[in-house]
């Protein structure tokens, strides 16, 4: 098999952040489903426990580990484990992320900075941390999970746009430094996924109506719905597959279009 035709993730070691449910869980399974060895992490041990019990009943065998993707040390300390009790990780995709929706002026600083250490820090020092054997071993992919917020603003979301937007520009001075060691550097800007992190903008009304964010979002979405996290698990595999060798600094956008379109018309 060429590398050009070749999506297999034989053999790899991943590590996927904040991976217990929701976007991660679903690029994870869908890594070890090609054939990849999972590790993930999330910030508590209960999540960890109901992260490895749901890979379990899905016939996968992930190790999972308590961490704080803010904490540098915590990263170190984790990834020199990783590298110990599986081997070294070959594919890293930077998911963990927070959002907290309050109108700019009501936002306190200590809230702004609470995303950016999550959002944009967190990538940074969980990049720096695999980095270093990625570039011994020869080859690395580095996947980002940007979002529609790379590019776009809106209401109450300043600290999550300000930290995907520097998502994406990390993504590409990552390629630009580390391109020349055979590491790959991309990012996922998924639409409107129906996970936990967007599940207030879908809730009911009182009235039993649909919110209005709902209708707002399937009416600026071309195919007219919310997208499932598993539709982001073909896109990344490809982007951590060989096949993917020759891309780097993309951000590659699954979102059903909303990039391209300029909304329903009334
Ligand atoms: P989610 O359901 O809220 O899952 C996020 C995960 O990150 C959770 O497991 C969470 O753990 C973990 N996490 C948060 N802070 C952490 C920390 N400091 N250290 C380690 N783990 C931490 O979110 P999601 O919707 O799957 O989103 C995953 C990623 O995709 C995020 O980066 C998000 O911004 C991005 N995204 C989402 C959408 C969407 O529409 N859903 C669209 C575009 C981009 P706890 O639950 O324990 O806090
Ligand atoms: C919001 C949403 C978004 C999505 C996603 C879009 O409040 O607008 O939560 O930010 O989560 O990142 O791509």
């Amino acid at each position: 098999m060429s590398d050009y035709l070749n999506f297999s993730l034989e053999g790899k070691v991943a590590l996927v952040t904040g991976a217990s449910y929701g976007i991660g869980y679903a690029i994870a399974s869908a890594y070890a489903k090609s054939g990849a060895k999972i590790v993930f992490c999330d910030i508590k041990q209960e999540f960890v426990d109901k992260g490895l019990a749901s890979y379990k009943a899905d016939g996968i065998d992930a190790k999972g580990y308590v961490c704080d993707v803010t904490n540098e040390e915590m990263v170190q300390d984790m990834v020199k484990k990783i590298e110990a009790e599986v081997g070294v990780i070959d594919i890293l995709v930077n998911n963990a992320g927070i959002i907290k929706r309050i109108p700019m002026c009501d936002m306190t600083a200590d809230e702004f900075r609470q995303v950016i250490d999550v959002d944009l820090n967190a990538p940074f020092i969980v990049a720096k941390a695999v980095i270093p054997s990625m570039v011994k071993k020869g080859h690395g992919k580095i996947i980002n999970i940007c979002s529609m917020m790379s590019e776009l603003g809106r209401e109450t979301v300043s600290a999550y746009a300000a930290a995907k937007g520097g998502l994406k520009m990390l993504t590409r001075n990552i390629c630009s430094e580390y391109g020349a060691d055979n590491i790959q550097c991309n990012g996922i800007g998924p639409g409107y996924i129906a996970t936990p992190q967007t599940a207030p903008l879908r809730e009911k009304q009182a009235d039993g109506s649909r919110h209005p964010f709902d209708q707002f979002i399937c009416g600026r979405t071309p195919a007219g719905r919310w997208l499932q996290a598993e539709e982001l698990t073909g896109p990344a595999v490809f982007l951590a597959s060989d096949a993917s060798n020759a891309v780097n600094g993309h951000i590659l956008y699954v979102d059903g279009g909303i990039l391209a379109y300029i909304g329903k018309q009334p």
